[in-house]
Order: C-alpha cells, then structure tokens, then sequence
C-alpha cells in the first residue's frame, strides 16, 4: 500500500474488506483507541504549558502517584470506548477492577485492555511514554462472570498495538497480519502509513536491561548480561530509557533485546502480563522476533489475574535464544 498517503482509517477499511465475514466492529474500535490517543497526544505534548504536570490527588491500584495526565489518559480510553457498542468489558492498569460497560450502553463481543499512559514517571521530564492495548474476543456470556474474558493467552488475540508519545506520535499494531506503523500528522489530524510490514532484525547490537537491579538478579541473569557486554564480536551498546514503548519500539526497529527480568526483591519482575508483556509479545511474534519469561513464551500464559506481573525478555530471535540457553545453563560466554 502507498506509504505517506494512506491514513489509519483507509488501511482499515482495506484489511477488513480482506475478510468478507467483518461486521465493521473491530475496525471501529481500533479508530476509537486511535481518537483517544490523538487527544491523549495533545495533552502530553502540552503537559509542560498546561499546569496538567504534578501529581493528581490519587493514587493507582499498585499504590504509586497517579499523574494527572494517568488519569486523564485512562479516561479518555474509556470515553473512546464504552459507548460505541462493541465492547463486553475493560481493563485498565488505572483501574483496580474490570471496567464494565454501563447498562445504558450496547454490549459487543470484544474486551479490550490496556495501559493508558505507561511510563508516566518520565512525564515531568519530557521523555517519550505510550499508551499499550489489546483486543481480544469476549468468551463470556457478557452479562456477569465476565472475569474470563481477561483470563485467555496471547494466542487469543485479535489485535495488539501501542502508541508512543515521542518525537512523533506514532501508532503501531498487529491484527495477526504483519505490523504496521502509523505517524500522527498533527496538522491534519491522521495518522499515516509510515511503517509498512515491520521487521524485527534477527539480531540487534542494543540490550536494554535497567543494570540497577544487577545485584538481585540470578547468577544466569548476570552471566547473561556480562556476555552481551563483552561479546567482542557483536559490540552491544546498553539502552535504557526506562519507558516500556519507547525501549520496545527502539529494539523493534533496530534490533536487540529488553529485559525486566524478576530478581530476589520481585520474583516476577515489574511489568504487568495482560495489558504490558501479551501485546508487546504479539506484535514482536508478528515482526518475527520473541518473548519469554525466561521459562515460557508470553503468548502461552494465561493470566490468573487483572494486574499480575511478569519477568518479560523481548526483542530479536539471536538475543532471546541465547537467553534461554543461558537460564537452562546451556551456554557460558
Ligand atoms: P525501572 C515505567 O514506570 C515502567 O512501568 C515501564 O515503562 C518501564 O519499562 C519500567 O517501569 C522501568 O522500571 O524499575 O527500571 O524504573
């Protein structure tokens, strides 16, 4: 497809005339979530005139300071959403429990999660953030006990995508076809085709593990480490931004890994699996890279609950691979 001229809502159209049996639904929903993330964008990309920065009166379901701007993105997601008719329920990091969709709503078949706004500590200090989603089908009657549509394993996705708040705004998602990157052109209001069928590299020369953490990490981990850093015939470099989207989509594109692996103070790391590690493991599996959590590919758990973490290893296949092998202590340096 022509790229620089083809904005998000054509694609869609083209994608789903390619599957006669679409009612249209899903197309709409990804056009909500991008609407959302155009306001949300807006409001990022002024937090530092609009006295929106500081601290809002709150905190989220994980005890840390909601930023105003948190809680301003997750209702926008909301908004964008609850209303159209084809959702079941929500789930949000900002929020503790399933998000149901008010009784004076349509239901649809669709559950939708997602990070409204990750990386929100680097917002007073204008390093880029995003927004992360996934689309799955609901699998539940859609009237109580929808607790079970947030309890299915990346392999039941329909789509997964994020938005990173950066030099550009750019959106970037996967329906199981290939992974496709969308520039906002804020002059017009689109977003357009800019990055058609991302691959990931098959290796990468960056890792991007927050070494921090090093003395708490397994001697597997720290060997791991010390061997991409003295890999002579490779020259890693170290990234870290402490952004999620912003050190995945930096990896997407040139290759390499990222790491918040679990260590002696948090067995199953930081990140969160439903709404962080499963969309992030989709789109790199559909860019041809992999994710683990040292054990088990992402795409194979399935989460027991709304907000739990996990250790999360993504990025090119050579990077990943040598991962694995070192946590079976297949390999030393
Ligand atoms: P640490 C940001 O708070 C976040 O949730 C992710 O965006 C990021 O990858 C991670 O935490 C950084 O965590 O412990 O390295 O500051």
């Amino acid at each position: 497809m022509e790229v620089g001229v083809t904005n998000l809502g054509r694609y869609l159209l083209e994608e789903q005339r390619k599957h006669p049996q679409a009612t249209g639904d899903f197309t709409l929903i990804i056009e909500q979530i991008a609407f959302a993330c155009k306001v949300i964008s807006r409001e990022v990309n002024k937090a530092g005139i609009v006295n929106i920065l500081g601290k809002a009166k709150n905190v989220n379901v994980h005890g840390e300071e909601q930023q105003k701007l948190d809680v301003y993105s997750n209702r926008k997601m909301i908004q964008a959403l609850d209303h159209i008719g084809k959702l079941c329920a929500m789930g949000s990091e900002e929020d503790e429990e399933i998000i149901r969709i008010p009784d004076h709503y349509p239901k649809g078949k669709y559950v939708v999660v997602f990070d409204p706004l990750d990386g929100s500590s680097n917002i007073d200090v204008n390093i880029s953030i995003g927004t992360i989603f996934a689309v799955y089908r609901s699998i539940s009657s859609c009237k109580e006990g929808v607790e079970e549509d947030f309890k299915q394993s990346g392999r039941n996705l329909v789509a997964a995508g994020y938005v990173l708040y950066g030099s550009s705004t750019m959106l970037v998602y996967t329906a199981g076809n290939g992974v496709n990157g969308f520039t906002l052109d804020p002059n017009i209001g689109e977003f357009l085709l800019s990055h058609e069928n991302i691959k990931m590299p098959e290796s990468g020369k960056i890792y991007s593990f927050n070494e921090a953490n090093y003395n708490r990490w397994t001697p597997e981990i720290q060997n791991y480490v010390n061997c991409l850093r003295n890999m002579t015939e490779r020259q890693y470099t170290g990234r870290y931004i402490g952004s999620l989207v912003a050190d995945f989509h930096r990896n997407l594109l040139k290759g390499g890994v990222f790491g918040y692996p679990g260590d002696s103070k948090n067995p199953k790391g930081k990140l969160r699996l439903l709404y962080e590690a499963i969309p992030l493991a989709f789109i790199i599996e559909q860019a041809g890279g992999q994710a683990t959590d040292g054990e088990q590919n992402i795409l194979d758990i399935v989460p027991e609950e709304l907000h739990q973490r996990t250790p999360l290893i993504i990025g090119s296949n050579y990077e990943v691979d040598l991962y694995k092998q070192y946590m079976k202590g297949e390999v030393k340096c």
